[in-house]
């Protein structure tokens, strides 16, 4: 049965003990935890970028008809990305890594700032950013530097560059997926913060989890198709809710 808070997080003790007990904890994130940094989310009100649906240009065929409209899409992320500063839901998860055994943090972002915050265990399922990939040799570089305008970018050996990120209709990284499949299926706690957990196969993992046994606790300010069957769904910002849950454990 979904469980809701409002106000005191803890004051459930049925979930204050879940978190107190649970020594190997998977978390996975979504765009929500960056929304209080600043970079808007996919699928909510802010989340447009003119008038397109991220399945639009996350693609390679899109990419294909128009690579100069995809490219001018990850400029403006890019420069967002550069801009933002991890926020304090970043932060609670640096520290909640500190806490346990051990700590899986899984997203589905490509902003890279759970590493900028200090997180040391992440699971990256849909690339970053900060990336390119050659369709010719196919290595991967660190992306273009800000300013830098040419529509077009292009690898040293000549071949076209695309984002190194993973697209609708591609697959995910192999070990990726295989640490997120290992870490929801062997944790006590699996955490899902900030994502509308539509987007398969990453949208599977609290399933999964929960049918090996783990506590499933939802952090969202909406409900999302998790809240179904999470054992606790928490409605409310990941910056506020993240680090009163890290403060209830440092005591
Ligand atoms: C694949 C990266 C195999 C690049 C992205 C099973 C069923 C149905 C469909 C499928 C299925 N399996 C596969 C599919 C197809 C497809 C899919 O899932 N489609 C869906 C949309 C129906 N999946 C794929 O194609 C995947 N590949 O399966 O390969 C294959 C291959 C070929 C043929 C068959 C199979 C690849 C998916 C990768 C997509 N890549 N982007 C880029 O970023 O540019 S997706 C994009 O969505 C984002 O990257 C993001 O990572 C992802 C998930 O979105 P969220 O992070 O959840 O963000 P969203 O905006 O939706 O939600 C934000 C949430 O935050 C909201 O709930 C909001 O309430 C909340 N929030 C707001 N503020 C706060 C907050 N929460 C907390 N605090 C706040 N302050
Ligand atoms: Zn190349």
């Amino acid at each position: 049965m979904p469980d809701s808070a409002s106000g005191r997080v803890l004051d459930d003790p049925r979930l204050a003990s879940a978190i107190r007990r649970s020594a190997r904890v998977a978390v996975l994130t979504g765009a929500g935890i960056s929304a209080e940094s600043g970079i808007p989310t996919f699928r909510g009100a802010e989340g447009l970028w003119k008038k397109f649906r991220p399945e639009e240009l996350a693609n390679f065929d899109a990419f294909m008809a128009n690579p100069e409209l995809v490219w001018a899409w990850y400029r403006f992320r890019r420069d967002i990305v550069r801009k933002a500063e991890p926020n304090p839901g970043h932060r609670a998860l640096v520290a909640w890594e500190s806490l346990v055994d051990k700590f899986t943090l899984i997203t589905q972002n490509v902003d890279g700032l759970h590493a900028r915050a200090g997180s040391k265990r992440v699971v990256e399922l849909h690339g970053n950013i900060e990336t390119d990939l050659c369709l010719d040799c196919g290595r991967k570089r660190a992306g273009e530097a800000a300013g830098e305008t040419d529509p077009l970018p292009v690898c040293p050996c000549g071949g076209r560059l695309r984002p190194g990120v993973v697209w609708f209709g591609e697959l995910l990284p192999t070990e990726a997926m295989a640490q997120a499949d290992r870490a929801a299926s062997g944790c006590d706690l699996f955490l899902t913060v900030g994502t509308s957990a539509v987007v398969h196969p990453a949208a599977s993992l609290p399933r999964l989890a929960k049918s090996r046994g783990a506590t499933l606790v939802e952090i969202n300010p909406e409900p999302t198709p998790v809240s179904e069957y999470a054992d606790f769904t928490l409605y409310g910002p990941a910056g506020e809710i993240l680090p009163e849950l890290v403060r209830w454990l440092e005591r």
